[in-house]
């Protein structure tokens, strides 16, 4: 079964948990990021996952033991995973990936960003930190649905890694992804959508689609 993610990319906690309500039925697992967790608090992580599990979006990418103090905060606030950055490291997503497995969670790793910048480079070691964060144990990866091509790359070195896919929608990336990932993450899309709920649901259906 593929996944659908919602990244829960705003800044109130009143507003984050009212969508959260609203639209948990139709999404397997929240995504909360720097802006929601800065302006309301890491007890955010706790409240969400009275609905649906979350996964801490802190893009952990420091030293090996501040990367794992990130991750522990995180773990301990209720959170299933995290995602940190594979460019940081083998130390330092060992580090995480030691203290995800404490918890019984999960570490997801950033490839290389779906956004232009991406290409910069990242891409340039992509395939590597997919080699990397797999000979660790890493339970998946992060990779862009804005980059078709570079996504079926990922998948050919992952294997049977999991991979989760943000850039859908508003940043132009297309469902075809679902081809080669697991899931997909989606954020402005939907939040900012006239009828948040419908376009969830039209999400949804295509994710159930391509999980048969
Ligand atoms: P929308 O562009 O609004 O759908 O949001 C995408 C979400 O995925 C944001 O929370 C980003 O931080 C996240 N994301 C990317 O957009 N690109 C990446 O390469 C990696 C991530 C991520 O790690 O989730």
């Amino acid at each position: 079964m593929k996944e659908f993610i919602l990244a829960l990319d705003v800044e109130e906690r009143r507003i984050a948990l009212k969508i959260a309500e609203e639209l948990g039925d139709l999404v397997d697992r929240f995504k909360v990021n720097y802006p929601l967790i800065l302006s309301s608090g890491i007890g955010i992580i706790s409240e969400l996952s009275e609905i649906k599990p979350v996964i801490a979006d802190l893009k952990i990418a420091d030293v090996p033991h501040i990367s794992a103090r990130i991750a522990e905060i995180a773990f301990r606030n209720d959170a299933k995973a995290v995602i940190a950055h594979g460019f940081a490291g083998s130390d330092s997503l060992k580090a995480v990936f030691n203290v995800a497995k404490r918890f019984g969670g999960e570490l997801y790793v950033v490839t290389e960003l779906s956004s232009p910048g991406g290409e910069e480079f990242m891409n340039k070691f992509s395939l590597e930190i997919v080699k990397k964060a797999k000979e660790i144990g890493c339970q998946g990866l992060i990779a862009p649905a804005t980059r078709i091509e570079r996504l079926k790359e990922i998948k050919e070195v992952a294997g049977e890694m999991k991979i989760l896919c943000p850039g859908v929608g508003a940043q132009g990336g297309s469902l075809e992804a679902l081809r080669f990932a697991d899931g997909i993450i989606v954020g402005r899309s939907i939040y900012e959508a006239e009828n948040p709920r419908k376009e969830a649901k039209k999400l949804r259906e295509y994710v159930q689609a391509y999980s048969v």
